[in-house]
């Protein structure tokens, strides 16, 4: 089997550090970038370290970018980095943009310079469907963002499109429906409500405060998702994919899944609602369709709604008994 050598950005991040794990298995020589915090936040990834090689980087800065390139001699790039929090795209929307769409473009550049051969996976998100016109979505549907952050994912996109049809590159688009883990950030609606529920349960904690909880996504387990983006790299011919469950629910019947699971029945009197966590403009309502996923990359999400829910809530509820006495 040749070399097979993949640069990761966004390790430290819920998909880069189940990707690594993944790509370890499969005997991949694993490169990922991290850029530089005062506080460095490897906690995803701790377990790996000895296995992995980091390289120091950032999307807002080519150099670091074209010095990373080089040094992996990747055959597969995986770029997963972003400002990936749809809330926060509101109240630093240029800083999104320079990340989660030109910091795209640069490490397209880094690629075509450097490791021209390379196949490159694009993170791209439903966010691009936002505003949607039919149900469900698929590879066809039109893009209309809803935020900063969509509007960035769908430069990305259309530069990773560009640069496949401009220089032969084999680049890919998986335009991934939300998919969450038991590592999700904390910011996110389904970890911030697992975890709210699981202190709630262990006297913690009395409510959760939330914003629109009408809004539906189509959410699945992220290690399904990360193996989709393998696969993705591995087909025939550079291609957009679109990886989806299928199916959609809303926040609030998340949160009333994740209060069962703990055996709380009156889940409504420990849910606040505050506007503060609603946005500028909302996206209602998504839900894919991965048809093409599964007959071209023979993929199948294999973990449902409420499979995922229980996942998370016992995750965190192993995770507060472990730090008993701790807040
Ligand atoms: P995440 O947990 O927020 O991870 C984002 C990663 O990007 C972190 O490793 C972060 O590093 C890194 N990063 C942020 N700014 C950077 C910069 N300027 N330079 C280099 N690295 C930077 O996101 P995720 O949920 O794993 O998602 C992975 C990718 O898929 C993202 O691009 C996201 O937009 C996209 N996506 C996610 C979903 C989903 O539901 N999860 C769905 C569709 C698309 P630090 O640790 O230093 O912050
Ligand atoms: O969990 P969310 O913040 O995820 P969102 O906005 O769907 O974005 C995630 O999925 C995208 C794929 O479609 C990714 F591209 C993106 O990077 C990210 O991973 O919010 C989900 C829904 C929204 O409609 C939001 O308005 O939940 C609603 N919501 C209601 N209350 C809340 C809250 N969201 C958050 N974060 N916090 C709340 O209190």
């Amino acid at each position: 089997m040749a070399d097979r050598r993949a640069l990761i950005t966004g390790v430290t991040g819920q998909d880069g550090s189940f990707l690594a794990r993944l790509l370890l298995k499969k005997g991949y020589r694993v490169y990922g970038l991290v850029r530089r915090l005062s506080s460095p936040n490897i906690s995803n990834i701790a377990t790996i370290l000895d296995q992995i090689e980091l390289l120091d980087g950032d999307l807002m800065d080519q150099s670091s970018l074209n010095e990373a390139v080089k040094r992996a001699d990747p055959s597969e790039i995986y770029n997963l980095a972003a400002q990936s929090f749809v809330g926060a795209s509101f109240s630093q929307p240029a800083l999104t943009g320079e990340i989660t769409g030109l910091g795209a473009l640069r490490l397209l550049e880094a690629t075509r310079t450097h490791a021209s051969s390379a196949r490159l996976y694009q993170a791209a998100s439903s966010e691009m469907f936002g505003h949607v016109d039919r149900e469900p979505q698929d590879e066809s549907t039109p893009f209309h963002p809803r935020s900063p952050y969509g509007v960035a994912k769908v430069y990305a996109y259309w530069a990773c499109v560009n640069y496949r049809e401009a220089y032969s590159m084999f680049v890919s688009n998986g335009i991934l429906f939300n998919h969450e883990s038991e590592v999700r950030g904390i910011e996110f609606v389904t970890r911030k409500i697992s975890d709210g529920v699981a202190r709630i349960a262990t006297g913690r904690a009395q409510q959760i405060v939330l914003g629109n909880i009408d809004a539906r996504r189509d959410w699945g387990y992220a290690p399904d998702y990360v193996d989709l983006m393998w696969r993705i790299l591995q087909y025939s011919t550079p291609d957009d994919f679109v990886g989806a469950t299928g199916e959609s629910h809303s926040v609030r019947e998340f949160a009333q899944e994740a209060f069962r699971v703990v055996g709380i029945e009156d889940w409504e009197s420990h849910v606040k609602l505050d506007p503060r966590f609603n946005r500028p403009a909302e996206v209602y309502n998504l839900r894919g369709n991965p048809a093409k996923a599964e007959r071209e990359l023979g993929w199948k999400p294999r973990t449902r709604f409420k499979e995922l829910v229980r996942i998370m809530v016992e995750a965190d509820m192993a995770r507060l008994e472990s730090t008993k006495g701790a807040t």
